[in-house]
């Protein structure tokens, strides 16, 4: 596959951009090349300025639940764009939205929207610890809520793909407001908070894990974590920027059957446009600005162009259920053709997967936590990620991410999958040999 293009503009990205790209994970360079620089995307496809076509399962890191370039979306924002792109002033988009937002999820009672799932987060522990007046947080190891001070403690994503779970920059005293249990392990959230008694404001998590690569909640932990909250009067706060409207209409929260009391929300509710949203109880949400005292603000919140965008999106996920069943059953043809070649080729690497999300680790133990995970062979990682772009499929280029699938991959595609999958996972073995 040619990459001369993509290979010019990367040496001549890297001279203005930091690492050549404006978000870390997309340089490639943990698997060991180069990024293929995006010319335009069609449905499950992506094309680069070489022209090569990829089957992405990217998806923009989520949103594209309906594929790229959906006619109606470009739709709705060509139509919006018309009449401006931008106000600093309220607008009748931004209030169907929320209306819709709180009908789909129940447990969103109020919400407020601003620009990206780290405003998202990083508004949500504020509102979270001017509710409870406590100081404290307790994160997962492994766990990746976007890139505010708070959270880049043992993070998960680009931060633990480079080995950088703690940032330089993060001050010793924001560090020490953030405590880290351990996913998927009760016993070390009560630990913490025993040795934290009444310091905890909130407690956030990923419920179905996106950032170390895909993890499920084991049975009856979101639940032990419910009910810790609801005694010790902490905040629950579900990181639903990758699981919201993908897992299921209204996200991890439902499949599992669990209300938090606050989430936050990201790229999908902008159907592809940068958008994030926070919300939860009304009781708590009061305390936002101006009704409350807690203070947020942003000149393109609730952006126009985004909003349309999400709107649309969002309403054809709600008219169409169905969709989730379809997804469901396309990925798991992926996740059992992809076993099916481990089976083939004597091999007992780890596939985990929730709904469209999925993951490969290299790794024959069960990835239930970071520990886990970090026991996968990220070498192979690199051979593997490296053979199947070559075979046109184009994977997130980390081991702890998630691939996303989209209504546009039809099973002509996942064949096609499935089978650069077998022979990617020999040039895995020959590598080995
Ligand atoms: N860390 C982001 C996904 N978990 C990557 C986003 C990007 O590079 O665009």
């Amino acid at each position: 596959m040619k990459s001369t293009k993509s290979n010019k503009l990367f040496l001549k990205a890297k001279k203005f951009i930091p690492g050549g790209v404006n978000s870390p994970v997309r340089a490639f360079k943990s698997v060991g090349t180069t990024p293929r620089f995006i010319e335009h995307a069609k449905g499950a496809y992506l094309w680069d300025v070489d022209g090569n076509k990829y089957i992405d399962y990217i998806g923009s890191w989520g949103p594209m639940i309906l594929g790229h370039s959906h006619p109606s979306i470009l739709k709705a924002i060509n139509k919006k764009a018309k009449h401006g792109t931008s106000f600093g002033a309220p607008t009748e988009l931004e209030v169907k939205i929320a209306e819709l937002i709180t009908k789909m999820v129940p447990s969103i009672e109020m919400l407020r929207m601003v620009n990206s799932g780290t405003e998202a987060t990083m508004s949500a522990i504020r509102l979270a610890r001017a509710y409870t007046g406590k100081d404290k947080i307790i994160k997962f190891d492994g766990c990746y809520h976007g890139h505010a001070d708070s959270f880049l403690i043992k993070a998960g994503s680009g931060a633990a793909t480079f080995g950088t779970p703690d940032s330089p920059g993060v001050t010793k005293s924001t560090a020490a407001d953030t405590l880290n249990a351990t996913f998927n392990n009760i016993d070390s959230v009560n630990k913490i908070i025993n040795d934290h008694k009444f310091e905890i404001a909130a407690i956030i998590v990923e419920p179905v894990v996106g950032n170390m690569g895909c993890i499920p909640p084991k049975p009856g932990f979101l639940e032990a974590l419910r009910a810790i909250c609801t005694k010790q009067k902490i905040i629950l706060i579900f990181d639903e920027v990758m699981t919201g409207f993908r897992v299921s209409a209204e996200g991890a929260q439902e499949l599992y059957g669990i209300k938090p009391d606050l989430t936050t929300l990201g790229k999908i509710i902008g159907g592809g446009l940068p958008v994030g949203a926070y919300g939860g109880r009304r009781e708590i949400m009061k305390l936002v600005a101006p009704n409350g005292p807690m203070y947020q603000a942003g000149t393109l919140s609730g952006n126009p162009l985004a909003m349309a965008a999400g709107f649309e999106m969002l309403s054809i996920l709600n008219k169409n259920k169905s969709i989730y069943k379809h997804l469901e059953q396309s990925s798991k043809q992926i996740e059992e053709g992809f076993k099916d070649n481990f089976k083939k080729l004597n091999l007992n690497f780890v596939i985990n997967r929730v709904g469209s999300m999925f993951t490969l680790f290299f790794t024959n133990n069960e990835v239930t936590d970071a520990d886990s995970a970090r026991m996968s062979d990220t070498n192979l990682f690199g051979i593997y990620f490296r053979a199947m772009l070559e075979n046109g499929i184009y994977l997130p280029p980390s081991q702890y991410e998630a691939a996303f699938v989209s209504t546009e991959h039809t099973e002509i595609l996942i064949d096609k999958t499935i089978r650069a999958n077998f022979k990617s996972l020999k040039a895995v073995l020959h590598a080995t040999k």
